[in-house]
């Protein structure tokens, strides 16, 4: 194809974004750019921690209250996962939930195309629609994507990397594509909790949430051309009880010259790089950020250890 001035180069957007980020004052990284193939192994391989217990608790509700969410869903939907990943949690609903249609979304699409390529043999009477999307910028839904009875499945708690703002964003853009058709959402939000298990959850005792944190910079290595070495760095994570949410930073370990084609940045031993927010919600807390997105709470699941929430909601009407 010849180059047009329409052609938008993602790459260059991502490079541009990560570059504003290193040059803001305090630096920061976007979460979302944890996941490369390293980083999705990694945070599989905390999710078998004993501090991180997020995705234990929100499997042990799926498993127990699975059909009677099931039951208030009703059969039939298009069930839209937003950061479908391998697409294991929501195949694990598929037999209680019988959704008509299946629409994986995720900004990995190597890894999301394999996934739908073994997923849809064991369940050839469901339309998959894989597709690859940023969806923290803007979701969109190509036209293939059935208008009757969506429910967009966002599990894991992801929706805690967003600050409230942002998440009620995301909530009002969800709406406005299920409106008017039986649409709706199945949320999970790990809860707020004593500040030490919040922050061991983080930080944990083998060192593979601080893996995860600095295999970050090799990931933005490859993406933006700099040149950061991972030894000069330090993992960091600590719960803002005022803000209510944990946060990641990476800390110069010494004095640090970062460089990249054309530029450069000096960090001074101590400085740090933020790179996640996990915010955590009460049940109160995020049925009311569901409401002022438009949906009404019709049923919610936590575990024996009220760690965890899985929250259903509908788009009300108005
Ligand atoms: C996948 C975004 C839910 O915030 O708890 C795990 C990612 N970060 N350990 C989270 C993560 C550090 C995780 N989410």
């Amino acid at each position: 194809m010849p180059p047009s001035v329409e052609t938008f180069d993602p790459q260059a957007a991502i490079r541009a974004e990560l570059l504003e980020g290193l040059l803001a004052e305090p630096a920061h990284i976007a979460s979302k750019y944890f996941y490369d193939a390293l980083g999705c192994k990694l945070f599989e391989a905390i999710c078998e921690l004993p501090e991180y217990a997020l995705t234990r608790n929100e499997a042990a509700i799926f498993a127990e209250h699975g059909a009677a969410m099931a039951r208030a869903i009703g059969p039939g939907c298009t069930l839209i996962d937003l950061g479908a990943g391998n697409c294991a949690k929501a195949a694990a609903l598929f037999p209680l939930l019988h959704p008509s249609q299946y629409v994986p979304i995720d900004i990995s699409q190597d890894f999301l195309l394999e996934s739908v390529a073994r997923l849809q043999p064991r369940f050839a009477h469901i339309e998959m629609t894989p597709v690859a999307q940023d969806f923290s910028e803007h979701l969109q839904l190509p036209a293939s994507v059935r208008a009757e009875h969506r429910l967009f499945f966002y599990p894991g708690s992801s929706i805690g990397n967003f600050s409230p703002s942002q998440a009620l964003a995301l909530l009002r853009r969800m709406r406005a594509l299920c409106l008017g058709c039986d649409g709706g959402v199945l949320i999970g939000i790990d809860l707020l909790k004593d500040k030490a298990v919040l922050e061991a959850a983080y930080d944990d005792a083998l060192g593979l949430t601080a893996a995860f944190n600095l295999n970050l910079l090799r990931h933005v290595n490859r993406l933006a051309g700099t040149d950061f070495d991972v030894k000069q760095w330090l993992h960091r994570a600590h719960f803002n009880a005022s803000l209510g949410r944990v946060e990641m930073h990476l800390l110069a370990a010494e004095d640090v010259r970062l460089s990249w084609p054309g530029q450069q940045r000096f960090f001074m031993s101590g400085e740090s790089i933020h790179t996640e927010n996990s915010f955590k919600y009460s049940t109160e807390g995020f049925t009311e950020l569901l409401q002022r997105a438009g949906f009404e709470a019709q049923g919610q699941w936590t575990d024996a250890d009220q760690g965890f929430a899985v929250i259903h909601a509908r788009a009300s009407a108005g």
